[in-house]
């Protein structure tokens, strides 16, 4: 049972936060009556320990906002406008499913899900969702737009999203946090890190502008965004030329140490230091450091790959730990992703089978613009009719927003939006269906930032005519005519199905996570203490048959983004500001940004820009500027801050358009190209400039 303690009027109920974060926190809900009236951390659950981030404390706020959808909507007004009236359920329902029928009838490849992190649970995400479109044999979806460069960098060298157990991190002497505003964005890591230095260990940050973990760092490598893999080389070339090597590891679980070893010697630090725009000195220190602190760990996270070779920066980084033994210490080796520690039961959740044989295309999340402009062809397939949205905002996420709003823009477009507000796409729908909150659905969680099962229990009924998105697809499913008995599996089952029986997983079982709340993961602290990379060697890949049977490099890469003064000044001379666009603090990707208590910590949308930048264009701070290129322009306030790097803008997002005073925002101004590995989004790899 959920409850685990009773008062005469309120009920605590264990929860899980369902957002798109490391941290995964184990929640406590208050229920008093029917209502939530707090939420607060665990405070046994080791990595929550009782802490929660604004925003989640804030939660019941987003659960009972004023704004919340509690009906079917739909649309009234054009497209964009915003205007819907109310319909029933099974108005709804059935409307969506004939309007689905008569496109399938031709190509159900014409109709495409667009889906992401809204919430993590394997309930609510891609279980009924997944089973509906593969039954339907619709289009697939690559869901690239966050972190498939980094796990395809992960994968090539030490063979998985594995990495050292972050309770670990207290006890490392020196700790790298590399691409990554921790206190922002994994702030239960950042307890550990602290802890770590009030116990001596040296806090070290690689990160373009100076931001609030940069802040509290001992050092701060302020490099120019996406020259990563050149800074990795360089620290290479120190700890070789050095010998600060670990030579018996190297020799017992490497491949490729020969060929490494003569790229690296390329990389003397005068040569990185002009690449990455920091000093050599600070690189031999760095160095040094790394070399010669034990144990030393990296927390690398995904805002260093999101530029053009963000993989094969992640790909040299990666063997760092390799080359001082860090892996042999608990707290030694690096953390980028926890998630192959978990073995989750996708084909159960997804049910692949029911595609029958059939091989849909897939298509890129990242490119949706381009892909919703495009007319049928023979390499791309049937023009997209219809798009079915649920756990995403895409007008507010992907890149180049204005192309994003003319696709979903077309009359003979058919949208369907499942959530639980209004949101930038939702003014695009045809049908806006209301969605449950973490409050009011079941669901089960693994985590990218610990190693802990995670269950989450109903606390309250859905608000309104609410309903989970396992059961919006149950009901379309049945509207549909779709029959197989796996349509009419309760949430509870599938939460059941998500924990395969594996040794990964020991023999943690559904049963006793939702009484309990959650339930770690057996196996060592240290995953490649004694070799046993999950590679097809079984050793740590510095250099990589696979990447060169894919007529690829077969070792790291250094590559320059697409859009920098180095690799095109044609371009640069136009727009000279790199422009990055990480998380706010306040917000989780476009989520909470309606929330007013937290909209109002954000304040508006912001520009920071150098001393330097502003001096030259006449630009005051708190002046309202745009920013621009060839793909749009966004208006912004500028915020004069010699945190950032001369020649560097940061616009911390994500904001809704409609709430900001342009109506676009930073995503008006990213492309949709590709990094090198992975297929995914180049979100700091964005030239601009800025004017009054
Ligand atoms: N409060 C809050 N927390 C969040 C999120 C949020 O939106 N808000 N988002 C969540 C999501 S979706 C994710 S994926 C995770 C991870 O979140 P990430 O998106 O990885 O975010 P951050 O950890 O803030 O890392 C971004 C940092 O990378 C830096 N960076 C940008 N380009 C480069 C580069 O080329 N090299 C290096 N070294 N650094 C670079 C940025 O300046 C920024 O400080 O966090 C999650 N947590
Ligand atoms: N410029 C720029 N763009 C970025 C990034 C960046 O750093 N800079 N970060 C990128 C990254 S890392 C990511 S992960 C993506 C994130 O992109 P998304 O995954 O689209 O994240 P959100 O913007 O939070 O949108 C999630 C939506 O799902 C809804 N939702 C939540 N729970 C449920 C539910 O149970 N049911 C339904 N139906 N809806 C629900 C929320 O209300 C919200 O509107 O954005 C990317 N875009
Ligand atoms: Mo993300």
């Amino acid at each position: 049972m959920p409850e685990i303690s009773t008062s005469p009027t309120d009920t605590l109920v264990r929860a899980a936060c369902p957002h798109d974060c490391p941290d995964t926190c184990a929640l406590l809900v208050t229920v008093k009556d029917g209502v939530a009236i707090s939420v607060r951390g665990d405070p046994d659950h080791p990595t929550t320990h009782g802490a929660l981030c604004a925003k989640v404390s804030r939660y019941t706020e987003r659960t009972y906002h004023p704004d919340r959808l509690l009906q079917p909507l739909k649309r009234t007004g054009p497209k964009g406008s915003g205007q819907f009236a109310r319909v029933s359920w099974d108005a709804a329902l059935s409307d969506i499913a004939a309007r689905l029928q008569t496109i399938a009838a031709r190509d159900p490849q014409a109709i495409l899900p667009y889906s992401y992190g809204g919430t993590l649970g394997f309930v609510q995400s891609e279980s009924m969702a997944a089973r509906f479109f593969h039954k339907l044999g619709a289009s697939l979806l690559d869901r690239t737009i966050c972190s498939t460069a980094g796990e395809a960098g992960l994968n090539a060298v030490i063979g998985g999203k594995l990495g050292l157990d972050v309770e670990q991190f207290e006890h490392s002497r020196l700790i790298v946090i590399w691409g990554s505003n921790s206190i922002t964005s994994n702030l239960h890591f950042w307890t550990y890190a602290q802890r770590a230095k009030r116990a001596g260990a040296k806090l070290v940050c690689i990160d373009p502008w100076r931001n609030d973990t940069a802040e509290k760092c001992h050092t701060h490598l302020q490099l120019r965004p996406g020259t990563d893999a050149a800074l990795a080389y360089a620290l290479m070339h120190e700890l070789i030329t050095h010998d600060w090597l670990d030579h018996d590891y190297i020799a017992q679980y490497t491949v490729g140490f020969d060929a490494l070893r003569e790229r690296a010697l390329q990389w003397p630090p005068e040569r990185a230091a002009q690449v990455c725009g920091v000093t050599a000195e600070q690189i031999r220190q760095l160095a040094r450091d790394y070399g010669t602190l034990a144990p030393a760990a990296i927390r690398m996270n995904y805002g260093l790959q999101r530029v053009r070779g963000g993989a094969n920066a992640v790909r040299a980084i990666a063997c760092l730990p390799t080359l001082v033994g860090a892996w042999r210490h608990d707290a030694g080796g690096l953390l980028m992703s926890s998630s192959n520690h978990f073995k989750v039961n996708t084909n159960a959740l997804e049910r692949p089978d029911l595609l029958g044989g059939r091989t849909p295309r897939t298509l890129n999340m990242v490119t949706i613009g381009d892909d919703l402009l495009r007319a049928s062809s023979p390499g791309f397939g049937p023009k997209i009719e219809a798009v079915i949205v649920y756990n995403s905002n895409p007008l507010a996420v992907a890149p180049e927003g204005d192309k994003v709003r003319r696709g979903f823009a077309r009359d003979d477009l058919f949208t369907v939006v499942l959530d639980h507000f209004q949101t930038d796409t939702a003014d695009y729908a045809d049908y806006i269906l209301p969605a449950t909150t973490q409050l009011e659905h079941l669901d089960v969680h693994k985590a990218y930032g610990h190693r802990y099962w995670m269950a989450n229990n109903a606390a309250i009924a859905p608000l309104g005519e609410s309903k989970p998105n396992t059961e919006i697809f149950r009901l379309l499913a049945a509207h549909m005519g779709f029959t197989d008995p796996c349509f009419a599996e309760s949430d509870t089952q599938i939460a059941a199905q998500a924990i395969a029986p594996d040794p990964r997983n020991g023999g943690i079982t559904w049963e006793q996570l939702q009484a309990r709340g959650w339930a770690k993961l057996p196996g060592a602290a240290a995953p490649f203490a004694h070799g046993g990379f999950p590679t097809p060697s079984g050793k740590c890949e510095f250099w990589s048959q696979r990447e060169q049977d894919a007529a690829r490099d077969p070792l790291p890469d250094v590559l320059l983004p697409y859009e920098s003064a180095a690799s095109a000044p044609e371009l640069a001379a136009r727009y000279p500001l790199a422009m990055l666009s990480p998380p706010a603090r306040n917000f989780l990707n476009s989520s909470f940004v309606n929330v007013d208590s937290l909209r109002k910590l954000e304040g508006e949308p912001l520009l920071l820009l150098h001393p330097q930048d502003a001096e030259t264009r006449g630009i005051a701070d708190g002046q309202m500027v745009r920013a621009f290129n060839d793909r749009g322009t966004t208006l912004t306030r500028a915020r004069i801050s010699a945190r950032t790097r001369p020649g560097q803008v940061v616009a911390l997002g994500i904001w809704w358009r409609k709430l900001s005073p342009g109506g676009t925002n930073a995503n008006q101004l990213t492309h949709q190209r590709l990094t090198d590995l992975g297929s995914g989004p180049c979100f700091y790899d964005c030239l601009v400039e800025v004017s009054a």
